[in-house]
């Protein structure tokens, strides 16, 4: 007897996603970071401290989910949407994180936006790869990821993921990711 038999299959479905706004039909669960939910993330804590108190605590980055369930053969899929904005020069970017199971990958499709991907893995190795809309970035299994803003629109992508992966922001709060996306004179540079 297969392993669907020993399970209730679900019925499949569809779903619209406005490819302009991203507008997700229906999420399920939306979650949203403030600019104060990224203390301890970008390079200068003063200029976001400021940006705080100017600002009001402006959106910095949301997500939109209609939750799978969280197993081994299920694909998680969202819309992350990120406003453009820099921090002490350093580009708005999302916290980042590896997958608890952390042999698990995930595809991102920009469908808006401009922007990088940054990654890294716990033995010192690192990327960054570009996003822009219609391009689509290959995180692999053990790779931690954060997407950054480089442009002055929302950079949205779709996600696809698999239903176990879960979330570990394990030594991002503490270490970051080795390589920062900062605007200097008009230019994007990684440092
Ligand atoms: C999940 C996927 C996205 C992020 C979202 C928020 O694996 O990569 O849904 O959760 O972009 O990023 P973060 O780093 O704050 O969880
Ligand atoms: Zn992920």
């Amino acid at each position: 007897m297969g392993k669907a038999a020993s399970k209730k299959i679900a019925d499949p479905f569809s779903i619209g996603i406005n490819l302009e706004t991203g507008e997700m039909a229906n999420p399920a669960r939306h979650l949203v970071r403030r600019a104060s939910d990224m203390r301890g993330h970008y390079a200068d804590p003063a200029a976001l401290e400021k940006l705080i108190k100017d600002q009001g605590d402006p959106l910095h980055y949301e997500v939109f989910e209609v939750p799978v369930p969280q197993e081994d053969g299920e694909l998680m899929y969202c819309i992350s949407k990120l406003q453009p904005g820099a921090v002490g020069g350093e580009f708005f970017m999302t916290k980042g994180h590896y997958h608890s199971v952390a042999g698990t990958a995930e595809i991102y499709l920009c469908i808006r936006g401009g922007g990088y991907m940054l990654m890294k893995t716990a033995d010192g190795k690192s990327a960054a790869e570009k996003m822009s809309r219609g391009r689509m970035v290959y995180v692999p299994p053990f790779w931690a990821h954060r997407s950054v803003n480089t442009g002055d629109e929302p950079l949205i992508s779709f996600c696809v993921y698999p239903g176990h992966a879960g979330h570990n922001y394990g030594d991002i709060e503490t270490e970051g990711f080795p390589r920062r996306v900062f605007q200097a004179n008009g230019q994007v540079v990684i440092r």
